[in-house]
């Protein structure tokens, strides 16, 4: 942490506060000697995969002097250094991780859920509140895809400008002192290779915002060398362009070698001032790093570097270096630092068998319960001496993890099915006692467990009076905006076009006038970064609405979507949330790229996040009212051909609620119930028409939310009274609608009700081709569902039903 130390010098490299150097001393020390047994742990088989933090102290003792509370880090898996230095992570928390213990008073980070070095702290109490942000050094929970460390950093940064810039979150003192926070990003050599890491670098020049980024430069990404990363080999370089100049804003730029202690040190003092002070972004580029153990347990880099790399990279160890200065400026001597280094030893082995002993304990107790219940069940068991080798087996076992002893019981149950009920009683019940305990470990907080879940927002039904007004359905949406950002000063939106023309279909028309830019913002066209500036924001208490123009754009922020936002809750067990709100406009209006549906894509990748469908804008605006009243990650899906049509204005647009979940019967019927939602609503009532003039009575139920999915089982309880199903939408062949199929059949068990074959109607596998034809031949339509209802009662009933073709 930040300790008031100005950095100057008696003689020529020297720094006056000896106890600073030797503590710091100390703890690279400290650092590296965990690198060395972390590694020996894999080794050894008590943990499956270690990637470590050596070769990249001394930086990061830096980055840690300067660093405060209430600040943001958004790094990756070299970082322990810093994480021990700004005290957020204690040498048995770390080996805690690397053995995955999943309890998160061991294992803050992610309660044994992300691999060792993914760091996070906790920002949320065991109730889902905030925790106090600015009495935490944050660090936002680290994932692996390389470089999806920088969208979010982007967004950690701009919270900063929103807290300084708006007045009127000047009352969030839990979230910030008056926007001076800075984001500390991290970021190795090779990974800035991936777009995302520009995308993020020129957006950051842009909004200007308070993040310094170090580059963690090792000349290597695991077996390839800088020449086939980076441009001259070299991202300062290449970034040259992006440097500020009298009268251009830009990046303050710094080149600095990672074993050069004092040259560190002054480096992050000044970039921490210009981004604190200035709000000014900063590239600190940091050369001559080394990996002294290679990059991971995964392979020796003996393997892919030269003997002269090797001994350069020896010669050149930043702890080496940094000793060596130590010694030169007579600071300390060998064998106070030969002391230092056997304490550290000490300390390390210390914490790290009380951390494999916590671990391991638990576990020892689950098993030695297991085989006392499997041998008394051998007793009366007809599979006695089975069932007995079977406990023998499981007692023998080295170093047992969870699953040799839940693989073992269920082996043993399965074995005494023929047996009478009550010899297996006991370990039966201890089984499923276990599998309730292991769900909290292994599968909890996909979703909201808090007081804040949308599960948990009560519904207010829209209101209408006689005067309520038939108005454009973007009219709808944009009462609905004006009233959220007017109640509530966390809210903004952000996107392309959303600011001064209020968003292509005009939901934010007028709003930036009237709430001004910091509000209702235009952004650059950076899908990715739009949502990273969303998760980042989210994360520091704000509630971003960020606009992706076009559905078929998704794609562009997928990936961050995916791994960063939608598995945010479940990586960290509930320790941090960022209830961003991704609002965008889809299926059906003109051609290859804005007719698109592609919801088995969203459904496979963003399990963790809500995905709103809503047939219209009143059905839209209420689900807005929802989720800005809970906490948890949303897609909402508003239908591209839907602005212009007429919908009634409710009389209270600001306070109605749409419950996520809970299907809408929109037709009743006694034939055959058919599911859709969105756009094919329409579709669909139409086509409802036509086939009740052909003597067959449909149920129309639209589903309004994907996830979560009818969680009333509207849908079983229809199927029930009609016997028949069809699922229909424009995703392609056996998407979303076999999505539905599947949750109706498995999770409500309808296939017990159907008396014919359940139909799907989806859109063609290819993207729709443009014009009204074009829709009509690519897309479900009218016609195509009156034919497969009409075939279905075809089948039933011939005589009442002859066949059309
Ligand atoms: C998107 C993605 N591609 C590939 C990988 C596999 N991978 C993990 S680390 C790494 C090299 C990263 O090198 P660098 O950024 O220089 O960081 P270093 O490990 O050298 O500190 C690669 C390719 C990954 N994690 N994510
Ligand atoms: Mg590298």
């Amino acid at each position: 942490m930040e300790q008031g130390a100005t950095l100057s010098s008696k003689k020529k490299g020297q720094i006056i506060d000896k106890n600073l150097i030797l503590a710091d001393y100390k703890l690279a020390q400290k650092s590296r000697q965990i690198s060395f047994v972390g590694r020996k742990e894999v080794f050894m088989g008590k943990a499956k995969f270690g990637v470590f933090g050596d070769g990249k102290e001394i930086a990061q003792l830096a980055m840690a002097r300067f660093f405060r509370k209430g600040d943001f880090r958004s790094g990756y898996y070299r970082d322990q250094t810093f994480m021990f230095a700004i005290g957020e992570l204690s040498v048995q928390e770390f080996f805690a991780q690397l053995y995955a213990h999943t309890d998160i008073t061991a294992e803050p980070a992610s309660g044994g859920r992300l691999m060792n070095s993914h760091f996070a702290t906790r920002s949320l109490d065991e109730e889902g509140n905030w925790k106090d942000l600015n009495q935490i050094g944050n660090s936002t929970a680290d994932i692996s895809p390389t470089a999806a460390q920088m969208p979010k950093l982007l967004g950690l940064a701009y919270a900063s400008k929103l807290f300084k810039e708006n007045e009127r979150l000047r009352g969030m003192e839990q979230f910030t002192n008056g926007g001076d926070e800075v984001a500390w990003g991290t970021i190795g050599n090779a990974a800035t290779a991936e777009g995302m890491f520009y995308e993020t670098i020129n957006a950051g020049g842009v909004l200007q915002v308070p993040m310094i980024v170090s580059v963690w430069d090792d000349e290597y990404g695991i077996s390839v060398p800088n020449k086939y990363h980076t441009t001259k080999g070299s991202i300062s370089e290449v970034l040259e362009g992006f440097r500020r100049e009298e009268g251009k804003e830009g990046y303050e730029i710094f080149v600095v070698k990672g074993w050069d202690y004092v040259g560190v040190m002054q480096t992050y003092q000044k970039a921490a001032k210009i981004a604190r002070e200035e709000h000014v972004p900063v590239i600190i580029h940091v050369t001559e790093m080394t990996q002294p153990q290679g990059h991971s347990t995964s392979g020796s880099h003996e393997r892919y570097k030269s003997k002269e790399r090797l001994a350069w990279e020896a010669e050149n160890d930043c702890l080496l270096k940094f000793r060596n200065y130590i010694l030169e400026n007579e600071l300390s001597t060998e064998e106070e630092l030969n002391e230092i280094d056997q304490a550290c030893k000490l300390e390390v082995k210390e914490a790290k068998d009380l951390a494999w002993k916590s671990f391991s304990n638990d576990i020892k107790a689950e098993l030695n319960e297991a085989v006392s219940l499997i041998n008394e069940a051998a007793l009366n068991s007809n599979k006695g001496a089975f069932l007995v080798q079977l406990g023998e087996d499981l007692s023998k076992t080295i170093n047992p993890i969870r699953k040799d002893v839940i693989s073992a019981v269920r082996k043993a149950l399965l074995a005494m099915r023929f047996d009478q009920a009550e010899v297996s009683a006991n370990l039966k019940s201890w089984y499923e006692d276990q599998q309730k305990l292991n769900v909290e470990r292994y599968n909890s907080h996909l979703y909201s467990q808090s007081k804040f879940s949308s599960s948990l927002v009560k519904e207010f039904p829209a209101q209408y009076n006689e005067d309520s007004p038939l108005v454009d359905g973007r009219e709808i949406l944009q009462a609905c905006f004006d009233h959220l950002l007017a109640t509530d000063p966390r809210v903004f939106a952000l996107g392309e076009d959303v600011g001064k023309i209020g968003d292509v279909n005009q939901g934010f028309a007028g709003l930036q006038a009237k709430y001004g830019e910091l509000r209702v913002t235009d952004t650059g066209i950076r899908e990715c970064t739009i949502i990273g500036q969303g998760i980042g924001a989210a994360l520091r208490g704000l509630k971003p609405i960020a606009e992706i123009q076009y559905l078929d754009y998704l794609l562009y922020a997928l990936q961050i979507l995916s791994d960063d936002l939608a598995s945010l809750h479940y990586r960290t067990k509930g320790g941090q949330k960022a209830p961003l709100i991704v609002r965008t406009r889809g299926h059906r209006l003109e051609g290859v790229w804005h007719s698109g549906s592609p919801m088995s894509m969203i459904l496979g990748s963003l399990r963790g996040m809500l995905v709103c469908v809503p047939r219209d804008m009143t059905q839209a605006a209420g689900m807005y009212n929802t989720l800005i009243h809970s906490d948890e990650p949303a897609l909402m899906i508003e239908n591209l051909n839907g602005y212009r049509l007429k919908e009634r204005m409710p009389s209270n647009i600001g306070r109605f609620t749409v419950p996520l979940g809970k299907s809408d019967i929109l037709r009743i019927g006694s034939d055959i119930t058919i599911v859709t939602y969105g756009a094919m609503c329409r579709i669909v009532m139409e086509a409802a028409e036509e086939l009740e003039e052909l003597g067959i009575s449909v149920e129309i139920i639209d589903v309004q939310t994907l996830l979560p999915f009818d969680n009333h089982h509207i849908i079983g309880g229809s199927i029930q009274k009609t016997n028949r199903v069809i699922f229909a939408d424009e995703d392609v062949p056996g998407g979303a609608s076999a999505y539905m199929m599947q949750q109706v059949m498995e999770d409500q068990g309808a296939y017990a009700y159907l008396d014919s074959e359940p139909v799907t109607i989806s859109a063609k596998a290819h993207r729709p081709a443009y014009s009204s034809d074009g829709d009509y031949f690519s897309k479900p339509s009218v016609d195509d569902v009156v034919e497969k209802a009409y075939a279905i009662m075809e089948e039933v009933d011939p005589h009442r039903f002859p066949p059309i073709y």
